[in-house]
């Protein structure tokens, strides 16, 4: 374990490496307690770098064994060797060639970093530093090398032996064991190295790429699994067609293969030529996977295999650019799963998942920029921030520069940077020069963080007939940074007629004019802290459809009136602003409660209801649609746009009090849906059957809410009848807020049916971890102790305590502080073993200053008490740190 304090890493202070390393052979002869790792390593000075100075290797726990410069052995006085850290103190000023022998234990190796077991498998986990883990190295990805891995074992114990690259050679040995050499041709950093050694089955396809090459694809899974892995390698191939076809980036390699494991710190992992999974990213069957675990299973599939050409051929220069491969690689994904399946439903999901994630981030004390100044620990910025927002920041520079531009500038960036390692800056200039503008404010996004709020003023001259928007825009402050610059903002917009039909823009002549292009694009630019915008030929008071498709990651305020929302509801021609039309009356409603609660006016919802009715009973266009517009805003986002003094049994109570209104009130038309949706002959994951399934189990979840009395039968027959994960699960999440005999039954129904299935176990774990009663604190212990919990999985830390500090509000904020002291005493026990891990869980605490102040005062003494703990790792006190800063 590296020892504390962990040191600030700056990214003022980049210096190119002193020395590069261009060829390394590793010669790993693979053991469960002792791997003995051989590593020849070619190096010469950096032209570039410090002149004059030592050689200083990183290390994180390593036992050196043996060690040789030129083919002699070192004097013991020529460098200074720790387990963290290797000195060779007078380097040649020639090439010169290091060899070092370590040895690792991987079966001791809790934190999935470095070479570990899952299973009876062997596999590594390099990215961000876990190759210091496996050999000394320069473990910083502007060192790219190339790779020869040969890869000894039992072949009893691992007869499958994969490494990056090709393969280029294989054999058998005396006593039982063989090897594999592998041969990656491409440089890279050693954060995309891998291994895996194992007795696994595969499934295997080939694939011709545009310009005619084969390629072998494999997808390498637990023994008896392999049938589990058909739809990753059906997303996998295409996958590969559209990168050829929207990027023109073709596969390089002759193989390409996928392995599943069970323990695994995150979703996926693309090293190259040889992508490493969370095995819930890669195994599916109608019987044991939801529509939502198909549509994960395609994006992090596509997400991890366009990181081939952004990420691997071109990488970042330093872990503050990681938004140059993470935030391009989730934007690629998710035009990805747009084009596969309904453009609009995906826009809702990927926006309420950047609501609901990044939007407390960047609000909170863990805010940070996309690209971050100073790290601490940099396995705590793989969030939602570099991911997703990074992601946005991308959209928004298409939408500036249009689809053309956008497209000539990705070809420039391929072009010119492939083999290299890259920044944002570099990323920019292509764009910059492909568009001919200057994007130095654009680049704002990327330094500044915190979430815009734009505020709209609107006023309609009948007399006139001119429509004006006053728009400004205010950046809160974040950690480290009080004032913030404009951003350039693209707002998508139009409007709505009094008869719901589409207005032409025309701007009005001169300064308060929209220009013609921003006219007939229907995006204006804000650029400036405010701007006046005037709209002529408007025949009567028109409503703003403002920011459609979510064209730029801000808040928008003050909400506009019931009236125009249900006029946008009823007609806007954007679907994305359809369903945020549906989303703000949800939250008026809401928010309407908590008012009344307090003794003033109640929620006249008359209009809203009527409007989803509407809805419900026109029975034509998209189901998953008009599903999303009866998906209410959740507990979070409520709390979320409440912004401070949360109390979550507040937002329970109106929340709940309008899914029982809502759901009585359209209970004939929910019934008739749920009815009308019922499953069809034979089982298809396609987004056209998923968005009927979520049409029908979103009725059966307000029909319950809104009379349990007839619903929880409806619920118990749907869930003993299911013929697929995603309706038994429903069914299941329905009856779980019905407490009773009922439920219980239901789930003991359902572990026993899938007991042996642990990724179905995970969602049993999560339900329960969810339910909204008091006594669900006392479960979720019950459920730590369950036969099939155990701290040393991921996945299984995540179902039981993830889904209840971050699904759980009411629970996991109680007031008598269980839920605080359920994770802290989790934390704390996990975080010796797997620290990572340990600091994710933490950050459910994030939003703590928005409490009201009773929980606030509960949440920061739990903090504290974390933070004064002795030996906490890097990763823990980090987020402490920040989270009390
Ligand atoms: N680069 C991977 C995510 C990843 C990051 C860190 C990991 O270990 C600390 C593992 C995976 C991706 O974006 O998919
Ligand atoms: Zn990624």
């Amino acid at each position: 374990m590296r020892n504390p304090p962990p040191q600030a890493v700056r990214l003022a202070d980049y210096r190119p490496p002193a020395f590069l390393i261009d060829a390394v052979d590793l010669d790993i002869s693979l053991d469960r307690s002792k791997t003995r790792v051989a590593a020849r390593l070619a190096i010469r000075r950096n032209p570039a770098g410090q002149a004059g100075a030592p050689l200083a290797l990183d290390g994180d726990g390593l036992v050196l064994r043996r060690v040789a410069l030129d083919g002699a052995p070192l004097a013991p006085e020529a460098y200074e060797a720790t387990p963290d850290s290797f000195l060779l103190r007078a380097p040649p000023e020639g090439p010169f060639t290091l060899e070092i022998e370590t040895d690792v234990d991987p079966s001791a190796n809790t934190q999935l970093s470095g070479l570990y077991r899952s299973g009876s498998a062997y596999c590594t986990q390099c990215e961000a530093e876990g190759f210091r883990r496996i050999t000394y190295f320069l473990d910083r990805p502007d060192v790219l090398s190339v790779y020869t891995t040969r890869i000894e074992a039992d072949k009893s114990e691992a007869p499958v032996l994969l490494g990056n690259g090709n393969p280029v050679g294989a054999g058998d040995l005396d006593g039982g064991r063989h090897f594999a050499i592998w041969r990656d041709p491409f440089p890279k950093p050693c954060y995309l190295f891998a291994l895996v050694g194992g007795d696994l089955g595969h499934i295997s396809e080939s694939y011709r790429t545009s310009s005619g090459r084969d390629v072998e694809l494999a997808i390498y899974v637990e023994r008896g699994k392999e049938p589990f892995a058909s739809y990753a390698m059906d997303s996998l191939v295409r996958s590969m067609r559209w990168d050829e076809q929207a990027f023109g980036r073709e596969y390089d390699l002759d193989v390409f293969n996928i392995v599943a494991v069970s323990d695994f710190n995150m979703g996926a992992m693309e090293n190259k030529g040889l992508n490493i999974f969370n095995d819930k990213y890669v195994l599916a069957s109608p019987e044991t996977a939801t529509d939502s675990d198909y549509a994960g299973i395609e994006s992090v599939i596509a997400h991890e295999y366009f990181h081939n050409w952004t990420g691997n051929r071109i990488t970042c220069r330093d872990w503050f650019q990681l938004c140059l491969k993470e935030g391009l690689t989730v934007y690629r994904d998710q035009e990805f799963s747009a084009d596969q399946r309904s453009r609009a439903v995906k826009r809702i999901s990927d926006v309420r998942g950047l609501r609901a994630q990044q939007f407390p981030e960047d609000a909170g004390p863990l805010a940070h920029p996309v690209r971050p100044s100073l790290y601490h620990e940099i396995n705590n910025f793989y969030t939602a921030t570099v991911y997703e927002k990074g992601a946005e920041i991308v959209r928004m520079l298409k939408t500036l520069i249009g689809e053309a531009d956008f497209r000539r500038g990705m070809d420039l960036y391929f072009a010119r940077f492939d083999g290299t390692a890259a920044t944002v800056e570099d990323f920019l200039a292509c764009f910059a020069e492909a568009s001919g503008r200057d994007l130095a404010q654009f680049s704002l996004w990327y330094e500044q963080a915190g979430t815009p709020q734009i505020s709209v003023q609107s006023d309609y001259d009948a007399a006139a007939k001119t429509f004006t928007l006053a728009l400004e825009q205010s950046t809160p402050p974040t950690p480290g940074q009080s004032d913030k610059k404009p951003f350039v903002i693209p707002l998508a917009l139009g409007l709505i007629g009094e008869n719901g039909d589409e207005l032409t823009l025309s701007a009005a002549p001169g300064e308060t004019g929209a220009s013609g292009e921003e006219c007939a694009r229907g995006v204006v630019e804000l650029s400036t802290p405010k701007r006046k915008i005037v709209f002529e030929n408007v025949p009567s008071r028109p409503v703003a459809s403002l920011l459609r498709g979510f064209s730029a990651p801000v808040r928008l305020a003050p909400p506009q009136s019931a009236e125009d929302l249900e006029r946008l509801l009823a007609h806007d021609s954007d679907s994305f602003n359809r369903w945020q039309a549906a989303q703000s009356l949800a939250l008026r409603s809401v928010f309407a409660r908590i008012e009344a609660a307090r003794g003033g006016e109640g929620a006249d919802d008359k209009a809203f209801f009527d409007a989803l009715k509407r809805l419900v009973e026109a029975g034509e266009g998209d189901p998953s649609l008009v599903a999303q517009a009866l998906s209410l805003p959740s507990e979070i986002d409520i709390a979320r746009e409440m912004g401070k003094d949360v109390d979550p049994d507040v937002i329970y109570s109106a929340r709940s009090g309008l899914r029982r209104d809502l759901g009585r009130f359209l209970a004939p038309a929910l019934a008739e849906a749920h009815a009308r949706f019922a499953p069809q002959e034979g089982f298809s994951p396609d987004a056209a059957s998923a968005g009927r399934r979520a049409m029908r189990n979103v009725a059966l979840d307000l029909l319950a809410a809104g009379d349990p009395a007839s619903g929880g039968p409806l619920a118990e027959r749907q869930f003993a009848e299911a013929t697929n994960m995603t309706d038994r699960i429903c069914a299941l999440a329905t009856l779980s807020h019905l407490p009773g005999a009922a439920r219980e039954d239901a789930f003991a129904a359902f572990y026993e049916r899938y007991r042996k299935d642990h990724l179905v176990v995970d969602k049993w774990f999560a339900l329960q971890s969810t339910i909204p009663e008091v006594e669900t604190t006392a479960r979720v212990a019950r459920l730590m102790a369950h036969e099939d919990f155990s701290l040393a999985n991921p996945n299984r830390v995540r179902a039981v305590v993830g889904s209840f500090a971050n699904g759980n509000p009411t629970r996991f904020h109680a007031l008598d502080g269980s839920g605080y002291a359920l994770l802290e005493r989790v934390v704390l026990e996990l975080d010796p073993k797997n620290p990572q891990l340990a600091a994710r869980l933490l950050s459910a605490l994030r939003s703590w200053r928005s409490l009201e102040e009773r929980r606030r005062k509960i949440a920061e003494t739990t903090l504290r008490r974390i933070l004064a703990t002795p030996d906490l790792s890097a990763d823990v006190s980090d987020i402490a740190t920040r989270a009390l800063g």
